[in-house]
């Protein structure tokens, strides 16, 4: 059994779980042991249930499936799926944003508008929108319908490969995975691996990397681009992280998911007078809103809303005892928070008809009637505040302080409008390159050990670190979001982030929001006239658990950046996809993963590579 020391780094989150015990609270660690140890077969990928001649389980004496399938199929197949999965998860969030810019452009949404109309028409331009003498619905109505067109069959490639550097995509033409539209690979990738299909592992890899790249490159591009279009383009503000977030004298309200569309109207709400007013006769101070995983991140970057915590920090805000509503949309939401709920006053409450939780009551958003919603769920956060019980109550630590907000528009304004400052720091070394540390927790793993080392150790070698998701609130807590956090940086990077007063680790946003950093890439290839793989980046997700954090993996690969990850996917039953996925596409796409569950030997690994990135440059 694992000690509370081993099972976190935090000291809010211990004393949580020391409280849970108490409180007969069961979290994702004590599942986890209950889980534990987990099927061989499903862990190495060796497992398949496509089909009823099966399922089949590979084995020495039974290496093929009934079918004829063998070990390498099969586990490019799971792959496949896994990932078809993810990349599903992102762009349904992104098909909901252009739906909700489609009812604005159509006046059919009084609810939502268009709050950087710079930013429509630019992207608008980008893609090849004619928009003199149009009016802003004109422009929003062509730009949402070019992106629904990119989650169909009739584009020869989604849109924002406009954005890739032309090398790459001659390399993405040549091995035939041009991402041509979403919805299409996803669900090409379906019907490649059902029974008879496709049954060579390296084709069905590269159709993985193809269904990736509609992620990145388009459903989670144009979640973020909508999203900045909605809610405002981020700027760099402050904020605050962890437990202590929550009041104690105030109504507490987490959001949790994915979705801005949900959390705007919830934040929108919380600060009418009206409903203060109410939380005040209830004999509340106010109503306090904080953040929880991805959609906690977009109100942060776009508002300042502080973040409670990442993805196993869910449970334990529950067991503060003081939150009075949960508000969620969809992905990575533990239906277990229901369970938690109900030890406490807590009650949860979804909105996507696509995301319901047993036991949760339902209260469906939409473009009609968003706020009008909203303003219904902070009421009833209210009313559940006079049942609390105080007596029950425990709130950890003040919270940290940390800046947030670094979109590209941001950091090239920080920089004086162009990208011109940041290559020549990366020429000059003082910038040595740049990592992206990205994704989730696993309670595998002691909570955020990995994210956390692995930030700082980056730093102190001079390459600036980008994050997004859940390790936002791991690096925010280890105050690494901070500009004073400069001084724990190498030379080079302290010299610049004190030039420019900027941490040296950037939020850049959500997991969606990974987009930013594939178009800041992009930026850079093309400044420099050369492929993403030449530039000196990395990527890294080291707790990572879901379908979605294997997917924007597989398109930081295939876009040319070498990524790694704390343990592998599900396939190391086959030497093939293994060797394919740690080398071979290396000659492929000039990227791969690499494998570390220690983050001060991953930190090794990622110097390596940008190291010798450096030298292909001609840079020393
Ligand atoms: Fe078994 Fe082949 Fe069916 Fe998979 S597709 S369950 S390997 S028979
Ligand atoms: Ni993205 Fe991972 Fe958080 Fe969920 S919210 S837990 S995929 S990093
Ligand atoms: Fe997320």
């Amino acid at each position: 059994k694992k000690s509370i020391e081993e099972k976190t780094l935090w000291p809010d989150a211990a004393r949580m779980l020391d409280k849970a015990e108490k409180d007969g609270v069961e979290t994702a660690w004590d599942r986890l042991e209950q889980q534990t140890p987990h099927c061989k077969f499903c862990q190495t990928g060796l497992t398949c249930r496509n089909c009823t001649m099966g399922p089949c389980q590979i084995r020495k004496n039974a290496p093929l499936g009934v079918c004829g399938a063998d070990a390498d199929v099969i586990v490019a197949r799971n792959f496949g799926r896994f990932v078809a999965g993810g990349s599903a998860g992102h762009s349904d969030h992104g098909r909901d944003c252009i739906e909700a810019l489609h009812s604005v452009a159509l006046g059919k949404s009084t609810d939502y508008s268009i709050k950087d109309e710079a930013k429509l028409l630019r992207i608008a331009r980008e893609l090849g929108i004619a928009v003199e003498g149009k009016g802003v619905s004109e422009v929003a109505l062509e730009l949402s319908d070019l992106f629904f067109a990119d989650f169909g069959s009739r584009q020869h490639e989604v849109s924002f490969l406009v954005r890739v550097p032309e090398k790459r995509k001659k390399l993405w033409n040549e091995l035939g995975i041009t991402p041509r539209g979403v919805d299409r690979e996803i669900a090409e990738m379906m019907h490649r691996t059902h029974m008879g299909c496709d049954n060579d592992a390296p084709n069905l890899m590269l159709h993985s990397a193809r269904t990736c790249l509609a992620d990145g490159w388009a459903g989670s591009m144009i979640a973020t681009e909508i999203s900045d279009i909605l809610f405002g383009t981020p700027k760099p503000g402050k904020s605050k992280v962890n437990l202590g977030v929550i009041q104690e004298d105030m109504v507490n309200i987490l959001v949790h998911g994915h979705n801005p569309i949900v959390s705007e109207k919830v934040l929108e709400a919380v600060n009418d007078p009206e409903m203060i007013s109410l939380a005040r006769e209830k004999g509340a101070k106010g109503i306090n809103l904080a953040g929880l995983c991805c959609t906690g991140n977009e109100l942060m970057m776009r508002q300042g809303i502080p973040l409670a915590g990442n993805h196993l920090m869910t449970e334990l805000a529950i067991v503060t005892g003081a939150v009075e509503l949960i508000v969620v949309d969809y992905q990575c939401i533990m239906p277990s928070l229901v369970t938690a709920g109900n030890c406490y006053h807590t009650k949860m409450v979804t909105t996507a008809d696509k995301a319901r939780f047993t036991g949760a009551e339902h209260v469906p958003f939409d473009m009609h009637n968003a706020s009008h919603q909203a303003r219904k769920l902070v009421q009833t956060a209210v009313e559940g505040f006079s049942r609390r019980d105080s007596s029950r109550v425990e709130i950890p630590q003040g919270p940290m302080e940390m800046i947030t907000g670094f979109s590209n528009e941001a950091i090239l304004e920080a920089l004086g409008g162009t990208p011109g400052p940041l290559i020549e720091a990366i020429k000059a070394g003082k910038i040595r390159g740049a990592a992206a540390i990205v994704g989730c927790n696993n309670p595998k793993y002691r909570q955020d050990y990995g994210n956390v080392n692995l930030a700082k150790e980056l730093i102190k070698r001079d390459i600036l670190v980008l994050v997004t998701g859940c390790v936002t609130s791991a690096v925010g807590k280890a105050g690494l979001l901070m500009p004073e956090a400069a001084d724990e940086a190498g030379a080079g990077l302290h010299e610049i982030c004190k030039a420019l007063g900027v941490p040296p680790v950037l939020h850049m946003g959500s997991c969606v929001d990974n987009a930013r950093i594939l178009q800041l890439a992009g930026i850079l290839a093309n400044e420099l006239g050369v492929d993403i793989s030449d530039l000196p980046l990395a990527g890294s997700s080291p707790e990572w658990y879901s379908e979605k954090a294997a997917a924007i993996g597989t398109y930081c690969v295939a876009s040319g950046i070498f990524t790694h990850l704390g343990h592998p996917p599900n396939i190391t039953g086959s030497e093939t996809v293994t060797n394919l996925a740690l080398s071979g596409l290396e000659s492929l796409v000039g990227a791969s993963f690499g494998i570390e569950p220690d983050p001060f030997k991953a930190a090794e690994m990622i110097d390596e590579r940008i190291t010798s990135k450096r030298k292909g440059l001609g840079l020393s």
